[in-house]
């Protein structure tokens, strides 16, 4: 009997404070020894010579088969997180939206059937809060126990979306029983007033969203929602900054000395304002919220990652097919809010963050997986390459250029908002627990093996 079922030798590993090279004995999917020449005592060995050996990524903003303005996003729990596998991602955190009249735990319910035995890579779940009511105050404490420890909530949306009396009492109740709450910040009331005028004087198109919603929106909920935070003490996690109006808020309140953290994604720092112009409907493909936003942030939102203001990018992977987009060809409000991400974050952060200078290597590590691991409670099972963790590796191939194009992609949608860009370095081959489930931009793994993980208390950074 071997020591190990598998040693992955000979690569350059990188974490979130270190880059080492050597090898890593692996035993029933879990991390046993980090080492020289541990080949000779393993049943398999894989090769990772000239590779970087990096944590598997952590997408914690994820929408998958989630219903959405009357029509559901298309990548389910099976293809979104074998398209997460192909591009380097180890685990999810979905968010399950509690329906009006729904209990938290009939959400759960509701949301397990979605994931359990569909998912192929790991998963936990949030739990985003639509009201409050007796039931939901008896129930919060009791899922944070059953490692549902986050929670979301939306200022915008209807059906979604709470006021800031419910809102405060997430908080208060959350925090007091070592949960954490996320929030969607935007204003409601300015979105309709802009919306309203707008379609009235026949601005129906796609780039009126982003016209309808400007960065302020997102400053003003903001900065109302860290004031909410800190009133009731409570720790808070800003999802998808999109702006400085936004990042400020954090920036700020941080340096008061409040709990707060932020997250943005690669399409705030990648794409801007601009792709709203593109052709007839095109403009379409950008429509989400937040929007896309002027160029001028994409220095800001480097900067708060490189500063620690923000310490997550996350996809908010929520891909719609054109056809679904569509629905409002005449009226850019019926536009589902959405785009795909889930398979293309690790290689773009690299290649856009480390490769071109934004970032460095160990800070890629920290904002793609640590970091998630930490505030999300998975820390150190997820997130890091360290003896007794999960073998959760992504091998990436630093010199591997890559033409960005839909067709290379397995996300279940018709065009990827990042065709074209140019990459230099990409994953090729994606463990988890262990299994090679993914060599060369195809899924190998075992059907259905993603398991649902039972997720800690927050950890503040
Ligand atoms: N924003 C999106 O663009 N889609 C889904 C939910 C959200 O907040
Ligand atoms: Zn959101
Ligand atoms: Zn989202």
């Amino acid at each position: 009997m071997k020591d190990f079922d598998l040693v992955i030798r000979n690569g350059t590993i990188v974490t979130s404070s270190d880059i080492f090279s050597g090898d890593i004995g692996i035993k029933r999917g879990e991390i046993k020894e980090l080492g020289r020449n541990l080949s000779e005592r393993a049943e398999d060995v894989y090769d990772a010579k000239g590779k970087y050996i990096f944590p598997g990524g952590i997408d914690a903003h994820t929408h998958l088969d989630m219903p959405f303005g009357g029509t559901f996003s298309s990548d389910d729990f099976n293809t979104g997180t074998k398209a997460a596998a192909i591009g380097g991602t180890t685990t999810i955190v979905d968010f399950a939206v509690q329906p009006q009249g729904k209990t938290l735990n009939e959400t759960i319910e509701m949301w397990r059937e979605k994931a359990d035995g569909n998912a192929c890579i790991d998963y936990g779940l949030h739990l985003a809060i639509t009201q409050m009511n007796d039931k939901t105050r008896e129930e919060i404490p009791q899922v944070i126990r059953d490692g549902y420890s986050s929670f979301k909530v939306f200022m915008i949306y209807e059906g979604m979306m709470v006021d800031d009396l419910t809102f405060m009492e997430v908080l208060d109740i959350a925090s007091e029983n070592n949960g954490l709450i996320s929030v969607h910040a935007e204003n409601p009331f300015v979105i309709d007033y802009f919306t309203k005028k707008l379609l009235e004087s026949g601005k129906t198109a796609p780039k009126y969203h982003e016209i309808s919603r400007p960065a302020y929106c997102e400053g003003e909920a903001t900065n109302r929602a860290i004031s909410l935070a800190k009133m009731t003490n409570a720790p808070l996690y800003v999802v998808h900054c999109s702006c400085e109006e936004s990042a400020s808020e954090i920036k700020k309140a941080r340096e008061e000395g409040f709990p707060i953290m932020g997250e943005t994604c690669p399409q705030y720092l990648l794409l801007s304002r601009d792709n709203y112009e593109e052709e007839g409907f095109n403009g379409a493909k950008y429509v989400m919220s937040p929007p896309l936003r002027d160029k001028k942030n994409w220095n800001y939102l480097w900067k708060a990652l490189n500063d620690g203001v923000l310490q997550t990018v996350a996809t908010d992977h929520c891909p719609f097919f054109m056809k679904q987009k569509r629905m409002g060809l005449d009226d850019f409000t019926k536009i589902p809010n959405g785009a795909p991400g889930i398979e293309l974050r690790m290689a773009l952060m690299y290649s856009y963050g480390v490769d071109k200078g934004n970032i460095s290597i160990e800070k890629f590590v920290q904002l793609t997986s640590t970091n998630v691991a930490k505030i999300f409670g998975l820390y150190p099972k997820k997130g890091s390459i360290v003896v007794g963790g999960d073998a959760d590796l992504m091998i990436f191939d630093p010199e591997k250029k890559v033409k960005i194009s839909k067709d290379i992609l397995h996300e279940n949608v018709d065009y990827t908002p990042y065709e074209e860009l140019e990459l230099k370095g990409y994953p090729v081959a994606t463990f988890s627990r262990g299994e090679l489930i993914a060599e060369d931009g195809e899924y190998i793994g075992s059907e259905n093996r993603g398991e649902f993980i039972k997720r800690s208390g927050p950890k503040i950074i």
